[in-house]
């Protein structure tokens, strides 16, 4: 069993895949962190959006930025810049509730044993249990 740690996909799934591939990734026997900004900029936002979402607890994710913003923008709380965004497909997508509800309940902190995972770091002041506490 290997725990692999992936950062900033940012919707580049054919890397994402090709990563895996070479790491001979096994969601029956390994586990994937991904620590956050699965979307956005990259080409196929909405592709790395369901394969993460379909490896169920093989992968464990924090949120980063954009995929708040994605979120923010969802729900209409964010105005879409457009220019450099690649989410326009999960937007349109048939499953975007399924995908967008799934992605909400994910946290900005995870911690396991004596690994912390989050997207850009810690406030100074807090500890992992106070920042998984507050996520
Ligand atoms: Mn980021």
């Amino acid at each position: 069993m290997a725990t692999l740690a992936i950062g900033d996909i940012q919707g580049c799934f054919d890397s994402f895949r090709r990563l895996l591939d070479i790491c001979h990734f096994d969601p029956a026997r390994d586990r994937l962190w991904l620590v956050g900004d699965l979307v956005n900029r990259g080409p196929k936002s909405l592709k790395t959006l369901r394969l993460i979402k379909s490896l169920g607890s093989a992968a464990q994710i924090v949120l980063g930025n954009h995929d708040l913003y994605l979120l923010m923008v969802a729900e209409g709380g964010a105005k879409y810049r457009g220019k450099d965004d690649t989410l326009q497909g999960i937007l349109d997508a048939k499953d975007r509730e399924e995908l967008l509800d799934w992605l909400r309940h994910q946290p900005l902190c995870y911690t396991e044993g004596n690994y912390c995972m989050v997207h850009a770091g810690l406030l100074p002041q807090w500890s992992a249990i106070q920042a998984r506490e507050l996520s």
